[in-house]
């Protein structure tokens, strides 16, 4: 078959720590989800490059509480792996659980349970021995691995460091991996922040002693110019033709100084073993954002620009803070409209606010809501938010000042909070309801406000870069979301969205530097 070009990442926007299996001709893919719920996407695939999300772990509140989980905490660094007609993944809950595992039979779910591990460490990974025996390895300072029965989570083998890596700091996201007789160790080292880099080792011995291959680091990008960045905790998997494929995270950089907005992003990057007994990765360890495969298929078409909220169900990639929010929203109150119910708490609190969101995966996006909610304090609010996280948004919303209905503006930028831009909207107005909209190029978010589509008046605009991970901290990335808030008090009346568009946009080329 002839190699065709695909374009990285395969999955834009904050999807890192990527994971991936294959059964027969078909692919699946986890990645970390943080303070989000529903948590641990899963996609499918079959040829690696084009993704489609299928459901996910954590769809259960007696599966996980997220309760009080600050932003970039909870769920961190999934692995997926099948064995015997069974799906696994294990992941670690940072916020004072730590390790587990659940299974399904059909990866979309339902997923059980989870079972604790008792290991310290983060970025768990299991593998599946042809004896049976279920190595369950940990980031710790290097990989630490112990034997587990997978049913129970109990260890039945004390963990051992196996290997520290080369020296990168934070050696993290190991992968415990088979090739013929060898055991191979695949570690993240440097950090997952532009120090990032993919390392490797081999033993006769799954316990080690682990030789790293002379060719360490076998992907990273520091220090090198290239419009991909941050490029680690990788895994790996063989194609049904024999050929081996590196999915990895990585970001898309802006400006400079460099600031990633988007969050890391899945990439995924050809690789060959060589004769030294490791792979070489990508273009001799880098990566581009047009790379090529034999194994494409046809792409699958677009999703819809627009949500019209017809359905019973949300679409899957609507997400939501820390819950299912399932008393703040209702696709059936009105039918045809997503209902918001707004509590008390808003933007800025590490809670469960009524807000319903989606990853930002492009640069150039235009984003439009068209809204009905009649404010009847000034703390009542509801709009659209571009948010990175509690400390971190910008927000164009319908709410009430001084008895007058009128559209704000606000943005925070850590503990500096301001609104903007104030716009008096006529009773007449707000009861018809608005369009509220947001359109993204690489550098600025503005906000306009108008009757209709085709009338829409800027309020005003914010940096891109202060929604950054460079400057509002965290390993996530930027969310578009609908919400409502009584700023300390439950909203009287709901807050109704008709429909919600996300339409990609045409993006000009980043600027030199
Ligand atoms: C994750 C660690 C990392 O657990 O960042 O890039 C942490 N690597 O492996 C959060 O995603």
């Amino acid at each position: 078959m002839t190699a065709k070009p695909y374009q990285n990442p395969v999955i834009a926007g904050f999807h890192p720590d990527p994971s991936v299996c294959r059964v027969g001709n078909d692919y699946y893919l986890v990645c970390s989800s943080f303070e989000y719920f529903p948590g641990i996407p899963v996609f499918h695939s079959h040829d690696l490059v084009h993704w489609t999300p299928i459901g996910s772990c954590l769809t259960r509140a007696e599966q996980m509480s997220l309760d009080g989980c600050p932003a970039s905490g909870g769920i961190w660094a999934p692995t997926i792996r099948h064995h015997r007609g069974e799906f696994f993944v294990t992941s670690t809950n940072t916020q004072g659980q730590g390790n587990f595992i659940v299974r399904a039979s059909h990866p979309a779910g339902p997923w059980s349970n989870p079972v604790w591990v008792e290991q310290p460490g983060i970025d768990p990974s299991l593998f599946f021995d042809d004896d049976g025996t279920v190595f369950y390895t940990t980031g710790d300072g290097g990989a630490l691995q112990s034997i587990i029965d997978v049913d129970t989570g109990k260890l039945l083998r004390e963990p051992v460091r196996v290997w520290s890596g080369t020296g990168g700091q934070y050696p993290e996201g190991p992968h415990l991996l088979r090739r013929g007789p060898w055991y191979y160790m695949l570690l993240a080292e440097g950090g997952t922040e532009h120090g990032h880099m993919v390392t490797m080792a081999r033993s006769p011995s799954p316990w080690g002693p682990f030789e790293a291959c002379s060719r360490n680091p076998l992907l990273t990008h520091r220090s090198w110019k290239s419009p991909i960045q941050m490029t680690g905790h990788a895994d790996i998997v063989e194609a049904p033709d024999g050929s081996a494929w590196m999915v990895f995270l990585a970001t898309r950089p802006n400006g400079y100084p460099p600031c990633c907005h988007l969050g890391r992003e899945t990439f995924l990057a050809p690789m060959r073993w060589v004769d030294d007994g490791f792979p070489v990765v990508g273009n001799d360890g880098r990566v581009a954002l047009q790379m090529e495969s034999s194994l494409l298929r046809p792409s699958p078409t677009r999703a819809p620009v627009r949500d019209d909220f017809n359905g019973p169900e949300l679409a899957l990639v609507w997400n939501f803070l820390r819950g299912s929010a399932s008393d703040t929203w209702s696709l059936v109150e009105r039918p045809g409209w997503l209902r918001l119910r707004g509590n008390a708490k808003t933007l800025d609190d590490a809670a469960t606010p009524a807000w319903v969101g989606r990853r930002q995966q492009h640069f150039a996006v235009a984003i439009r809501t068209r809204l009905q909610f009649c404010a009847t304090t000034d703390g009542e609010e509801a709009g659209l938010v571009v948010r990175m996280n509690e400390t971190h948004h910008y927000e164009i919303f319908v709410t009430r000042r001084a008895g007058e209905p009128c559209v704000v503006l606000r943005r925070r930028i850590g503990s500096l909070a301001a609104e903007t831009a104030r716009q008096p909207l006529g009773a007449q107005a707000q009861a018809a309801g608005v369009v509220l909209a947001v359109t993204a190029d690489r550098d600025t978010y503005t906000f306009s406000v108008g009757s209709e589509v085709e009338r829409l008046i800027s309020l005003g605009s914010g940096e891109s870069r202060y929604l950054s991970t460079e400057v509002a901290g965290g390993f996530t990335g930027v969310y578009v979301a609908l919400y409502a808030t009584g700023s300390g008090a439950p909203c009287r009346g709901p807050a109704d969205f008709d429909w919600f568009d996300y339409e990609v946009l045409e993006e000009a080329a980043p600027a030199a530097r």
